[in-house]
């Protein structure tokens, strides 16, 4: 049985924001800080890194309890028996890799319309990204910024859980989570920080104040 995923605050790996410091040891800044999710995403990585990247991960995200997934590489994941995958609209169909995955480990997928986001949770995705929120110099290849209304577009429209992406800090997550995002999802909020369990900490309590704005909002 998959376990249910805590996708409060979703951190996500850059090793050239992290030099001089090691991906590892942001890794486990972040984890004191709260992270409740961390994703392996070395675009850049030959696969041997990969693994090895990967395997050392595991090796402080298993004992905190915290699921890692690896961005884009199934094979990766698989061979690691990583906790889960993510893929974007240029990588494996999600439906694919649902089947190679099989049923008990997490399938993240990119989205950054109402009509991918349909596809992916009809797909098996048991969680979206959706972004790019803010707009973000991190993905220089990322579409447009969709906004706040973007991004509660694509909210109201599925039933799986929703993950904001892009440009997020400690300073406008709230705002994310008040459009009924699940969580956020970072990278130079927490790679580029100089002190990321700090960060970390700073992006838990925006979360949890989106949550009670939002629920305030509810009952008014
Ligand atoms: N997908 C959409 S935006 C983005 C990804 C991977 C980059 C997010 O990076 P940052 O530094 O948190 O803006
Ligand atoms: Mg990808």
């Amino acid at each position: 049985m998959k376990p249910k995923v805590d996708l409060s605050v979703y951190v996500i790996t850059d090793r050239k924001l992290a030099a001089p410091r090691s991906v590892v040891e942001v890794v486990q800044a972040a984890l004191r800080g709260g992270a409740t999710v961390i994703q392996l995403r070395e675009k850049e990585a030959p696969t041997r890194e990969m693994v090895e990247l990967g395997m050392a991960l595991l090796r402080v995200t298993r004992p905190a309890g915290v699921p890692l997934i690896v961005n884009d590489r199934v094979d990766v994941a698989l061979a690691i028996d990583a906790d889960g995958v993510h893929v974007g609209q240029d990588d494996m169909p999600a439906a694919l890799a649902r089947k190679l995955i099989g049923p008990d480990k997490i399938l993240g997928v990119s989205a950054e319309t109402v009509e991918q986001a349909l596809l992916a949770q009809r797909d098996g995705a048991d969680y979206l990204g959706v972004g790019d929120v803010y707009g973000t110099p991190t993905k220089p290849d990322a579409g447009p910024p969709i906004g706040l209304e973007g991004l509660r577009r694509i909210v109201e429209a599925v039933d799986i859980p929703v993950v904001g992406i892009g440009g997020i800090t400690p300073d406008n997550a709230a705002a994310v989570i008040e459009q009924s995002a699940v969580g956020v999802a970072v990278i130079s909020a927490v790679f580029a920080a100089p002190d990321p369990e700090e960060a970390t900490r700073r992006l838990r309590a925006a979360v949890e104040a989106g949550r009670q704005r939002a629920s305030g909002e509810r009952t008014l």
